[in-house]
């Protein structure tokens, strides 16, 4: 590439089926890292917004004037009329052309005011919002190229509307939330550029014109609702520099003509007169803006560091998705409606067997939960939500989950309540005790020593089990060991009464001989 010549190169790679992103760091770092540049401080002009718009067709203006620069020579940067605008690749048509990000494989060479060289770097974009890529795609694309140039020009159509702020207000937020600690400000400048503006009569083409029109639309009011001020208080923290500048129509050759190849005669002489006003604007050396981060200037080389930590964080799972706003708002409205059917739920729940409430028989706990549990899910659907039934369907099964884990702690509370359960475990070591020291009795007395010793044995393990037991529970230390001591004690416990129950069974069955045995439970 540094032999061939210049040309787009892709540094961000988009697979737009599987919604990927991948850089290319052989690419960048061949172009970044050469060795005229790679120490220079950079400035980075990118421009984004929606597809087809004409945002490479743009910067292939650029880049003649800053080839014009750099070659000195004729009076007229804009070039011969009969010229074919190359450059970044541009076309008409409804589908959109550029993919993931792409940079000039040429960095120029600029000098500002005060002698020192910096490296200018051309970027250009993804459309936003075609049809194949979901918000975080967009999202992604256009934060990235927010957060590694120093002049982003945010290109709209015809006007600055409501919803072009609050896309720019997500996008670099989500660009802001991939970069950690920020003191101040966190990009540099953004310039608004309006094509095909059609109301000079209100405000003149070029910057004056955009700048009164932007302070007009980014005007924060008191009375204004609160959406609306955020959306403009956000933009104005993101960017140290603000601008607007209104760009007439190119004429209907450029917009309409299959046939059109950028010869600078089929374009409308109003749109050649603003570009000589702006990109000599945006390219003066006394403008660009040495690409800074936390403060600190940036290299070409520390660019490519950026870069690829940068790729990282969107490459990861860390960043919430940002989603398209119906989804959003549908999800809210789904998780607003299973809190509040959930409260309804614990709340009742609470009226009849909360903290301070007695034990409650458990076949009364399950009639509870069971109209409540109704209860709730009855205020759950009845609750307006968006996104249709099915989407709430997975909340409404959510819910029943969590009332569900709700329900086994309301029954492990109450369950602790009983006054039996408290003692079940002394009761049963106790009851051990009692048995085996009889036992060891009753074999000592026929004179089976070795048994009777073994009794004894066991008698003093129990003991030191139920005073290790009494410490525990007046401790609150080792509670492991307490655990198995009590499950130890329910496991006996459960044996001996399946025991009992079956051979109750077995004695009714003996009594009521004829008869099929009845369908009872064991207790
Ligand atoms: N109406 C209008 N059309 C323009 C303007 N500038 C360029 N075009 C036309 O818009 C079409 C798209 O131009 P591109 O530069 O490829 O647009 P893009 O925004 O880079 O498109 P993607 O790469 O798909 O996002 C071309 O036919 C251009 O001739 C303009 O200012 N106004
Ligand atoms: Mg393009």
């Amino acid at each position: 590439m540094e032999t061939g010549k210049p040309g787009p190169v892709q540094v961000v790679l988009v697979q737009k089926d599987q919604h990927s992103f991948e850089l290319e760091e052989k690419a960048l770092a061949s172009i970044l890292l050469q060795d005229h540049i790679r120490d220079l401080d950079v400035v980075v002009v990118s421009v984004a917004g929606a597809f087809r718009k004409g945002k490479s067709f743009f910067l292939d203006f650029m880049l003649r004037y800053l080839y014009f620069q750099k070659e000195g020579g004729r009076s007229n940067w804009l070039g011969d009329s009969e010229e074919p605008l190359t450059g970044f690749s541009w076309r008409g048509g409804s589908d959109p052309e550029t993919t993931g990000i792409q940079i000039w494989s040429e960095v120029f060479t600029v000098e500002k005011p005060g002698g020192k060289k910096v490296a200018v770097v051309l970027m250009d974009t993804q459309g936003a919002f075609d049809s194949q890529s979901t918000v975080k795609d967009c999202a992604t694309i256009f934060a990235l190229s927010t957060m590694t140039s120093s002049v982003q020009i945010y290109n709209l159509s015809q006007n600055i509307q409501e919803d072009d702020l609050q896309q720019l207000q997500l996008f670099t937020e989500y660009g802001r939330l991939a970069m950690d600690e920020i003191f101040q400000k966190p990009f540099q400048t953004l310039m608004f550029l309006v094509r095909d503006w059609s109301f000079p009569y209100e405000y003149s083409y070029g910057l004056q014109g955009g700048m009164s029109f932007l302070d007009k639309r980014l005007q924060v009011k008191e009375h204004q609702h609160e959406e609306i001020q955020n959306v403009r208080n956000h933009i104005h923290s993101c960017f140290s520099n603000v601008t607007c500048f209104l760009l007439p129509h190119p004429g209907l050759q450029v917009a309409t003509s299959p046939d059109f190849d950028g010869k600078l005669k089929d374009i409308a002489s109003e749109f050649k007169e603003q570009l000589q006003t702006l990109i000599p604007f945006v390219l003066n050396p006394a403008n660009l803006m040495e690409k800074e981060i936390n403060g600190s200037k940036v290299t070409c080389r520390g660019l490519l560091e950026y870069f690829k930590a940068y790729i990282k964080i969107y490459q990861g799972e860390d960043l919430p998705h940002p989603k398209s706003m119906l989804q959003a708002t549908a999800e809210a409205n789904n998780l607003a409606a299973a809190a509040s059917a959930k409260d309804i739920y614990y709340n009742n729940m609470e009226e009849v067997c909360g903290g301070e409430k007695p034990y409650l028989s458990p076949d009364i706990l399950e009639e509870k939960h069971c109209e409540f549990r109704q209860l709730a899910l009855d205020h759950f659907k009845k609750t307006k939500k968006m996104g249709g039934k099915d989407f709430s369907l997975r909340y409404q099964q959510e819910l029943e989950e969590e009332i569900n884990e709700l329900y086994e702690n309301f029954c492990k509370h109450n369950g602790s309540k009983n006054v039996f359960s408290t003692f079940r475990t002394p009761a049963v070591l106790f009851t051990g005790i009692v048995a085996l020291y009889i036992a060891s009795g009753l074999t000592g007395f026929v004179g089976l020593e070795v048994v009777a010793q073994l009794f004894n044995c066991m008698v003093g393990l129990l003991l030191i089990a139920l005073l290790t037991w009494g410490y525990i529970r007046y401790s609150g230390q080792y509670r492991e060991l307490g655990g198995a001591i009590d499950s130890g004690a329910a496991y006996v416990l459960e044996q001996a009464t399946s025991h009992m129950g079956n051979s109750t069974q077995a004695a009714v069955r003996e009594a009521v001989v004829g008869r099929p045995p009845a369908d009872k439970k064991a207790q």
